[in-house]
């Protein structure tokens, strides 16, 4: 999601979106329908250390069978993370809203040129979805408003599998993502070598509909940092205008990105490094990391274009997120 930059240092469709949601059209790979009386009861927990399932009377046992891990992972890893976005409201004990430009960490255009100013009013729950607006708006100098959250300090883990389910707009100058940070960049120092996981971005004009982008960024500081990328296709020409599953399997191994269940890219350690700790063939993805989603408008990634003339608004839609370590 950061880039190369110079500033780094209704009923109808809720039936619809029911039936195009991951859970449905991929029943058979994922073999569950979460049941709502436990879905909700583990997003309403709160979560004020590394949650791993809440001790709401729902074990770690039982919930594994309500969430079995997906049949194309490790039959190993159980589920310690979830939201199914169920409710009316974002889960603010899990989800931190961010706003403004990114001046106030001194990274104007959140340190890629983003043309957005992003607020809560962007961010909703609602159908069993997470949503995230951009829009035609002004606010504070800025021509566009969007959302971006992320659970720095609530939910972060080291290894596992992640997955999302996520249904991307096409319009040109969109840039969402669903991305992975450190959650302590003591340990390896400023961006990006506390390394950067990119999980899924797609590219407003790069790219076409049936691409996504994988990357990870690594090695120094800016600008003595790395990228290791790949545009990979969504499987049986599936896009992105789709419900579909983005997943990462990320272990002291390798990093290996998934879509729909299909490994699309797989890293190995030895492409990765960073300079705080050259002989941790590990580093830096060899600890905590916290969840982001958002969706930006315009900036380096899409070649600095602009949303076009006629765009009023984007939607970028999430069913679900969940995170599975190995068994202990
Ligand atoms: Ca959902």
């Amino acid at each position: 999601m950061f880039k190369n930059n110079k500033n780094k240092l209704l009923l109808v469709s809720a039936i619809l979106l029911i039936l195009t949601s991951c859970n449905i059209y991929f029943e058979n790979s994922t073999s569950n329908l979460t049941s709502p009386t436990i879905s909700e009861s583990i997003s309403s927990v709160s979560f004020t250390s590394k949650p791993s399932l809440p001790s709401n009377g729902v074990s770690e046992e039982n919930s594994a069978i309500t969430n079995p891990p997906p049949t194309y992972i490790n039959q190993n890893y159980v589920l310690k993370f979830e939201d199914e976005f169920t409710g009316d409201s974002l889960n603010k004990d899990v989800w931190n809203i961010e706003y403004g430009t990114g001046s106030q960490y001194g990274l104007s255009g959140w340190g890629n040129d983003e043309l957005e100013y992003y607020q809560e009013e962007n961010v909703s729950v609602e159908n069993g979805l997470l949503k995230i607006t951009a829009k035609r708006e002004n606010k504070n100098g800025k021509n566009y408003t969007s959302g971006r959250i992320q659970t720095k300090h609530n939910v972060f883990y080291t290894y596992g599998y992640f997955e999302a389910c996520i249904l991307l707009p096409t319009q040109r100058a969109m840039w969402p993502a669903f991305w992975l940070l450190p959650d302590n960049e003591d340990i390896y120092g400023g961006w990006a070598s506390s390394g950067e996981i990119d999980i899924m971005e797609a590219n407003g004009k790069g790219m076409d509909k049936y691409t996504i982008g994988n990357a990870i960024h690594y090695g120094g500081n800016w600008p003595n940092n790395q990228c290791t990328s790949k545009s990979s296709k969504i499987p049986e020409q599936g896009t992105i205008d789709q419900f579909h599953m983005y997943g990462l399997e990320w272990t002291s191994e390798y990093l290996a990105y998934y879509i729909d269940g299909e490994v699309v890219y797989k890293i190995t350690n030895d492409i990765y490094y960073s300079d705080k700790a050259k002989d941790n063939p590990s580093a830096p993805f060899d600890v905590d990391f916290y969840i982001l989603f958002n969706l930006a408008v315009g900036g380096n990634y899409v070649g600095y274009v602009q949303p076009e003339d006629s765009f009023s608004s984007a939607d970028m839609l999430v069913d679900y997120v969940r995170v599975y370590q190995l068994k202990e």
